[in-house]
């Protein structure tokens, strides 16, 4: 996809701010730190549309971005963080399964992991609930320049084994830093993107 115009639009607390030109929206989980934010910068080009830092735990709200008119992707905040105080972790938690049970306009979920570790325990917990309810997911495996090509093949099967990914999910390695995923996630997300029928799963809750 080549991306001519994104722009930041808001930083949602609740769905009364979320936007509502019905456009599709690509949701982005992950631990945070994990590389969510670069992910996205790396997508649309850019350096720092997206906030990066090295803080962990910054972004709290769900950050929409808007790319050519014709998509968003929806930045949430990274789970796992210690120092995050437990209430405003299950507020967060809340804010994140109402938006996942409830927004008509989501197509997919890409959960973002680490390529050098297991997955996280939270990470478990995510794949899982969004399989409960038949989410489509991609699971992207990012900071993939961080370990030699030789060595991704087993770091990808020690993933997929842990999440117990299902066959029909996408596992794409990627790169903020080089690159390495971009076209193939791009493909992957516009398949996506015309589904009109693969919100969540609840009739049979
Ligand atoms: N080498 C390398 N570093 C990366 C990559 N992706 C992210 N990073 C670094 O990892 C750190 C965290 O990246 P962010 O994109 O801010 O992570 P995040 O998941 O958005 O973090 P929160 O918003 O706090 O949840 C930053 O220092 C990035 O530069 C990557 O693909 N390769
Ligand atoms: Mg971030």
């Amino acid at each position: 996809m080549k991306v001519v115009n994104a722009e930041f639009v808001i930083s949602a607390v609740g769905p009364d701010q979320y936007p509502v030109d019905g456009l599709p929206e690509i949701a982005l989980a992950g631990r945070s730190n994990v590389g969510k934010s670069s992910l996205i910068n790396r997508m649309i080009n850019r350096k720092n549309l997206a906030r990066t830092s090295s803080t962990p735990g910054k972004t709290q709200h769900l950050n929409y971005y808007r790319i050519n008119d014709e998509v968003y992707f929806v930045d949430f905040p990274g789970y796992g963080y210690a120092k995050v105080s437990k209430t405003k972790r299950q507020v967060w938690g809340e804010m994140i399964e109402k938006y996942l049970l409830d927004r008509e306009t989501l197509r997919l979920v890409l959960l973002i992991v680490d390529l050098r570790h297991l997955p996280s325990k939270d990470d478990e917990l995510m794949y899982d609930w969004l399989k409960h309810y038949d989410m489509p997911v991609c699971v992207v495996a990012t900071k993939a320049d961080k370990i030699p090509r030789s060595r991704w093949p087993k770091h990808l099967k020690l993933i997929r084994e842990a999440l117990a990914m299902r066959a029909g999910d996408g596992f794409i390695m990627f790169s903020s830093e080089e690159g390495i995923g971009k076209d193939e996630l791009w493909s992957h997300i516009k398949q996506h993107m015309k589904n009109e029928d693969l919100g969540p799963n609840i009739t049979e809750e």
